[in-house]
């Protein structure tokens, strides 16, 4: 295994990226304290978050996968990518769809799953190379500044992948610097498939992120276990519960950690104090909510724009073809 993980390539981040530690000191400095949704994924989180896509109410990833069942031959003879890149490649599964696509009209594409986590990419590399023998798989750890600065030239048409409406927890501006960073990746052939959450009914988005089985609350209050755990914490994870609400001026929903028992917890790594008070709550997480024109707003000031759009039964979930405008 440890020489599977060598071959993957580890690259440094291209910008100063915030660290743990500053980035808890500014966000409990702020009213209401705020926590980096970037944190939920530790190994713990990841596997309540693979739990979240399996539930019921949690219609995105099936609606995702049903949608590049649906329409994966036709965009992959629109593009007849020599290259796939997928930011957050993770295990890589719904991509797969698309590398069959590949195989079944003939193209000889290569492909480059980009993730922080080296181990994940190892597991999907093995598991892809098995059922593609034919397959090359350069895969790259770092996060997507790093992987997006660091991309080996290619020749040919590249199709990059941006799944599972994982921009959604980018805000505004955010979301902007990265599509600006692939856009600035991307040739006149090249193209970006991106999943995103259309904006529904209240109660639909909200049960998605209500869950009857209190995974999802599990996953908000895992951030907690994480601080503990790297920044030597005792904040105490039962006097918190986890809220999800739509905020349709937003169109987003918010998660939050509600006190919901006043107390005092210290952070050694910091060295300091904090007391939290009943009524108050942390904010952990944003997960934006699309219109077509919604999106544009993100995509034209990056210097791109929608050219096919393919939408789910009622509008559930949407993929999006995007070139460069
Ligand atoms: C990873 N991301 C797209 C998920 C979402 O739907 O925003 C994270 C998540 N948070 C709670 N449930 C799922």
């Amino acid at each position: 295994a440890d020489a599977a993980i060598a071959a993957v390539e580890p690259l440094p981040p291209s910008r100063r990226v915030s660290g743990l530690i500053e980035d808890v000191r500014a966000g409990f400095a702020k009213r209401p304290r705020e926590l980096s949704p970037k944190y939920f994924y530790d190994a713990r989180g990841a596997e309540l978050f693979e739990r979240i896509c399996a539930l019921p109410e949690y219609y995105l990833t099936r609606s995702e996968a049903g949608l590049l069942d649906a329409h994966a031959d036709a965009l992959i003879d629109r593009v007849r990518p020599d290259h796939i890149v997928e930011l957050g490649a993770g295990s890589a599964r719904k991509t797969e769809t698309l590398l069959a696509a590949c195989e079944r009209a003939g193209l000889d594409t290569a492909f480059w799953p980009l993730d922080v986590c080296a181990s994940v990419l190892v597991e999907a590399r093995e598991r892809l190379q098995a059922r593609f023998p034919g397959l090359r798989v350069r895969a790259l750890a770092g996060d997507h500044t790093a992987g997006l600065d660091h991309l080996p030239p290619r020749t040919g048409r590249t199709l990059f992948v941006f799944l599972g409406s994982s921009l959604g927890n980018f805000e505004g501006e955010s979301a902007r610097t990265l599509l600006g960073d692939i856009a600035a990746c991307m040739g006149g052939e090249d193209r970006l498939l991106l999943g995103v959450d259309p904006v529904k009914d209240r109660e639909t988005l909200e049960a998605a992120y209500n869950d009857s089985e209190g995974v999802t609350a599990a996953f908000n209050a895992n951030v907690l276990n994480v601080l503990n755990r790297e920044l030597d914490g005792d904040i105490d994870v039962d006097a918190f519960r986890h809220r999800a609400v739509f905020n349709p001026a937003a169109n987003r929903i918010e998660a939050y950690l509600d006190v919901v028992r006043r107390h005092t917890a210290r952070l050694g790594a910091l060295g300091e104090t904090y007391t939290f008070v009943e009524g108050e709550s942390l904010f952990t997480e944003i997960s934006r909510k699309f219109t077509p024109t919604g999106l544009d707003g993100d995509l034209n000031p990056a210097g791109l724009a929608r050219e096919v759009d393919f939408f789910a039964d009622r509008n559930r979930y949407a993929l999006h073809l995007v070139r460069r405008a």
